[in-house]
């Protein structure tokens, strides 16, 4: 090559290189724009709340630079730069997302569902089947609480080292590369003193996954300084331990200042080729960040900052220092030529006026984009209520409503049904086509409008578990009763041989194939990454089933016993039953969590706090079969489906005697369908789990004095008897007793609602409905510990004898 030819290469390449810079520079402005005009948005009223990524700009351009197609982000509302960054959000988007507008096509990350500023990729197609998630960047759905995101992260780093080391999962090209995806995760200073952070590095370290941990640190949470947040300050500092060297597996741990655009690209190039190749975690601190407009719309920083702070904060503003940076930047060639990247400042200031622009046309077309639909719902409305108004003898009062409706420059869809619901009332006398149009928008109406803001809440593809068919289990005609432990287990060998994608991990759940042995030599089969031991970590356990479920794995997240589910409450509710709400159905993580409980004994063993669980957790089924067949059946539905749900198995089952199906892995246990498992016609008893054993105990004992109740199991509580079965036995037996072991006004009251309001149960009974549970406290250890804290087949006798009694005191004399 020529000295020329040298020279004209470099000046390419520079060209490139500044083309780069200026694009990001105008992202970074943009991005800013987006946050000024944003909280202006919502200090006017056009939005509700506001939280930006102001002041964080420069180090997501240099992530964005660094992630690539089939990545995933686990982050939280500061990250709008690096969503534009990896063209995954437009400023219009930014602004439809601030004012709710309610379309997934305008709005892709909530629909409106989420405040701005919670990113989502889309990972599914409309009809809820998978996209090619290597194809495209992805972003796991963002929530709200600090460090909620962290435990998901870890799974979502966990399945690419599923999908390189596991070699069924080869032809898996959908979901990975052989395993060449990083997960990575933001999170802000104040954030990393949750507990899940920190047992998310644990993890993450223990377990070698490409996730690298961006920590965009401003010093602040809110108005807490750190010094109240961080021992020393400092998270690099802390985590240092983490560390690996020669020795030992462990961390890379970098620290870089956020306005450091060059530093920056370096820093991410870097950790991202290692978590990428070796599968080790990064942590990246990222240092000297600003909140130029302080933390949310709710406040002003000005109120906790001091005026040093606020300055340097002006000063060390990461796109101030960018623009500086590319003003004084100069490279020298090899003929003496000096290289810039511009030559005067007008080029920026043609960039930022461009940025401010575009930014205003964007918001302009969000705004009118969202309130012209409602405006024309609001026309239709106006006219409806004039027709009426003009046949009504209550004309003065529709036409008040409608004339203040009208009025509404900026109109939301509640002032339209406001105005309408209250309308109809003064036309329950008359009788006109106009007002039958009337009603029938209402209704028409709200149902549409509903829909926008309650579909989604479990799956509503030919994959929901409600359309999964069942099948009976088979027997052989010689009966052959086995430990029921052995069922699961054998059913668990069949599920892991015919779903590649499944995996089975928890504490103890490896090499001794868990606690009860319902996995036992199942790891020697499949290998260590799919039947798994994991440390004591019940948030974390879950995060890694939430994280590679939406990687297309099937993961069975086992929490030993049920009590301990409380540990993971926080992130089944926050993250996992919301999912595919809050993303309208774009994502999806169907985990099974499998677990087990009932008939424990101690405080910390109540073995069965459903009320507090079916509460938490809508969104996620809730199945409490009451033996071993059952719950394998269920694990061999959910399977089938695109749904999560926790299954809880009846500890004290696993010795008993069942008797051993055939059809293993594929016989499917029906959700949402009641079973009767005792035929009777003086009082129906409805319970779940252990508790049937007692009850059918109890129904032993009362038909030797003339008694006999029906019995049901539940058996599936969300959903709960789908084709309101339970109603029909009422209309019997006209009594009703539900019987379970949680605490008084718990499950047992949720049933009572399922029974007597949705199925109109009510209408049937002879006799006040009655529930029976354990007592308000949890049950004190032992045996007599457990039988004056729970309900006793005595209990139940009592009970049952009791309703009887009032109903015929001759036959059924007093106990007593
Ligand atoms: C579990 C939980 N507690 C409290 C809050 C309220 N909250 C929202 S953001 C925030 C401060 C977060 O600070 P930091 O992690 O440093 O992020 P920054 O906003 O500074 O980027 C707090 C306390 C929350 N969202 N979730
Ligand atoms: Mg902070």
């Amino acid at each position: 090559m020529t000295n020329t030819e040298t020279q004209q290469k470099q000046n390419i390449s520079f060209e490139d290189f500044k083309n780069e810079v200026l694009k990001d520079y105008k992202i970074a402005r943009v991005s800013r724009e987006c946050s000024l005009l944003g909280r202006r948005e919502v200090l006017t009223g056009k939005a509700k709340f506001g939280i930006f990524g102001d002041g964080k700009e420069v180090p997501q351009l240099a992530l964005a630079k660094a992630f690539k197609n089939g990545d995933f982000r686990s982050g939280y509302y500061r990250d709008q730069t690096f969503m534009m960054a990896i063209d995954e959000l437009t400023p219009q988007q930014f602004f439809s997302g601030l004012y709710a507008h309610t379309d997934i096509e305008v709005e892709p990350m909530s629909a409106g569902r989420q405040m701005g500023g919670h990113f989502a990729t889309h990972s599914l197609h409309e009809d809820g089947s998978w996209k090619n998630l290597t194809k495209q960047k992805n972003s796991s759905s963002d929530i709200s609480p600090t460090a909620a995101q962290m435990p998901r992260l870890l799974g979502l780093a966990q399945a690419s080292k599923i999908f390189r080391n596991v070699p069924v999962l080869r032809n898996h090209t959908q979901f990975s590369d052989n395993g060449n995806e990083v997960a990575w995760g933001t999170i802000g200073n104040a954030s990393t003193s949750e507990g899940v952070f920190f047992e998310t590095i644990n993890a993450a370290g223990v377990l070698q996954v490409p996730m690298i941990m961006s920590v965009w640190d401003d010093d602040y949470g809110i108005s807490v300084h750190a010094k109240h947040q961080t021992t020393k300050e400092s998270i690099s500092e802390i985590l240092k331990g983490f560390q690996r060297d020669e020795n030992h597996d462990g961390y890379e741990i970098l620290v870089v200042n956020g306005w450091d655009y060059v530093q920056l690209i370096e820093v991410y190039q870097k950790a991202s080729e290692i978590a990428r190749t070796t599968h080790v975690p990064v942590l990246i601190h990222v240092k000297e960040l600003t909140q130029p407009q302080g933390h949310s719309t709710s406040g002003s920083h000005e109120r906790y900052k001091s005026v040093d702070r606020l300055k340097w904060e002006k000063d060390f503003d990461c796109i101030a220092k960018m623009r500086a940076w590319i003003l004084d930047f100069e490279l020298e060639t090899e003929d003496g030529t000096v290289l810039r990247f511009v030559d005067t400042e007008e080029t920026l200031i043609l960039i930022d006026k461009e940025a401010k622009k575009e930014v205003n046309n964007a918001k302009r077309a969000a705004w009118n984009a969202y309130l012209n639909e409602i405006k024309g719902e609001l026309n239709t409305a106006v006219n409806l209520l004039e027709s009426a108004a003009q046949k009504s003898s209550n004309k003065t009062f529709i036409t008040k409503y409608k004339i203040d409706l009208s009025e509404i420059v900026e109109p939301n869809r509640k002032d339209i049904l406001v105005a309408l619901r209250k309308s109809v009332r003064f036309l329950k006398d008359e009788n006109f086509s106009e007002k039958t149009a009337l009603q029938q928008f209402i209704t028409t109406y709200s149902k549409r409008i509903q829909q926008k803001y309650s579909s989604h809440l479990t799956s509503e593809t030919e994959k929901s578990v409600l359309n999964i068919h069942p099948e009976k289990p088979r027997y052989k005609e010689e009966k052959k009763l086995v430990d029921a432990r052995i069922i699961m287990r054998d059913n668990f060998d069949v599920l892991l041989k015919k779903h590649p994608e499944l995996l089975i991990f928890g504490e103890d759940s490896g090499f001794i194939g868990d606690v009860n042995q319902g996995l036992e030599g199942l790891q020697k089969k499949y290998g260590e990454l799919r039947v798994a031991d994991t440390g004591i970590r019940e948030a974390t356990i879950i995060g890694q089933g939430i994280g590679m479920a939406m990687r297309g794995l099937r993961p069975i997240a086992e929490i030993q016993y049920l009590d301990y589910l409380i540990y993971a409450l926080q992130i089944l509710s926050d993250d996992l039953a919301t999912l595919l709400y809050r993303t309208f159905g774009r994502q999806k993580a169907p985990v099974i969590i499998r677990t087990r409980g009932h008939r424990l004994e101690g405080i910390w063993h109540a073995g069965s706090p459903m009320g507090g669980i079916i509460n938490n957790v809508r969104g996620i089924h809730v199945l409490v079969p009451r033996n071993m067949t059952k719950a394998a059946g269920f694990y061999n539905t959910l399977l089938e489906g695109d749904e999560p749900a926790i299954v809880i198995e009846c500890l004290n089952g696993y010795r008993l005697k069942e008797e051993m199906p055939v059809n293993l892995g594929s016989y499917k246990t029906p959700i949402g369908v009641i079973e009767t498992i005792k035929q009777g016609d003086d009082l129906t008893v409805i319970s779940y789990g252990s508790t049937l054993r007692i009850v059918e105990e109890a129904a032993r004992d009362l038909a030797q004095v003339d008694i006999h109740i029906e019995i049901i199991d539940a058996q599936s509580l969300l959903p709960f008897d789908i084709h309101h079965e339970t109603v029909k036995s009422i209309a019997k037996t006209n009594r009703l007793l539900v019987v379970d072991e949680d605490l008084p006004g718990g499950a047992s009251a949720y049933l009572l609602q399922e029974i007597l309001e949705n199925q109109n149960g009510y209408q049937y009974l002879d006799s006040k409905p009655a529930t029976l549970t354990s007592k308000a406290h949890r049950p004190a250890y032992g045996t007599d510990g457990d039988y004056f804290s729970k309900p006793s087949a005595e209990d139940v006798f009592e009970k049952v004898y009791e309703m009887m009694h009032e109903v015929n005191p001759l036959k059924y004399k007093s106990l007593f």
